[in-house]
């Protein structure tokens, strides 16, 4: 079964705790516990058919100096990077955590956006749009979710593992195309290799 890793990172208090115990046990609390220690989950899903084992990273409580531990961006897959729809600074940190993520990975990275606590709308100071096309520049889906809805929450994950399932097979593909094409050549044939074709949802792009 194939293990990846996915990591959360964001400004403090936008809701990245919620968002895993929402998506692990189901349940959310008002009550704001920093996250301290080391906190790495596991957990199992299937897509299409496909098991996979998601191990889910979560900030240990050192957003508040924005400063990210760099064993904890490395060698992850996928980067949920998230905002609160009611903290204008948790949005315009968004390139700030981007960066932190192309700094310290040197594979490619599924990155996208979560635009959080979505029913907190009376409260709302960041606008959809601004979202939308914040994510969309930089070649990223994007989610608003309310780490209060499970539905939201359990829509970003599996939507995400399953891009990174496709991903992955693309590349599986392109090295099958490579490994022919080495071979064609050596018996004097001429093969192309379509591209990769695997430009968009990746953070490694501005
Ligand atoms: N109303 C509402 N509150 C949320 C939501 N997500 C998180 N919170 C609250 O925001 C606070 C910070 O959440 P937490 O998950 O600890 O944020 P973290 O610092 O990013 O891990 C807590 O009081 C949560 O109850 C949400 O979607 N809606
Ligand atoms: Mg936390």
């Amino acid at each position: 079964m194939d293990r990846i890793k996915l990591i959360l990172v964001g400004d403090e208090s936008v809701g990245k705790t919620s968002i895993i115990t929402q998506f692990s046990e189901h349940q959310f609390t008002n009550e704001y516990i920093p996250t301290i220690g080391s906190d790495k989950i596991i957990k199992e899903i299937e897509i299409k058919g496909e098991k996979l084992k998601v191990e889910i990273w979560d900030t240990v409580g050192h957003e508040q100096y924005r400063t990210v531990n760099k064993i904890f961006i490395k060698n992850a897959q996928i980067a949920l990077i998230v905002y609160d729809i009611t903290n204008k600074d948790s949005f315009n940190n968004l390139n700030f955590w981007l960066q932190e993520i192309n700094n310290n990975n040197s594979k490619k990275v599924i990155c996208c956006v979560l635009s959080n606590k979505t029913d907190l709308y009376e409260n709302q100071v960041v606008e959809s749009e601004e979202g939308k096309n914040f994510a969309a520049e930089k070649k990223m889906k994007f989610f608003e979710t309310s780490a209060k809805d499970y539905e939201s929450i359990e829509n970003v994950f599996f939507e995400i593992c399953e891009d990174y399932l496709v991903q992955k097979k693309r590349e599986e593909k392109h090295k099958e195309n490579i490994k022919k094409k080495k071979e064609d050549e050596k018996e004097g044939n001429d093969v192309n290799i379509p591209d990769r074709g695997d430009e968009s949802t990746s953070c490694k792009i501005f």
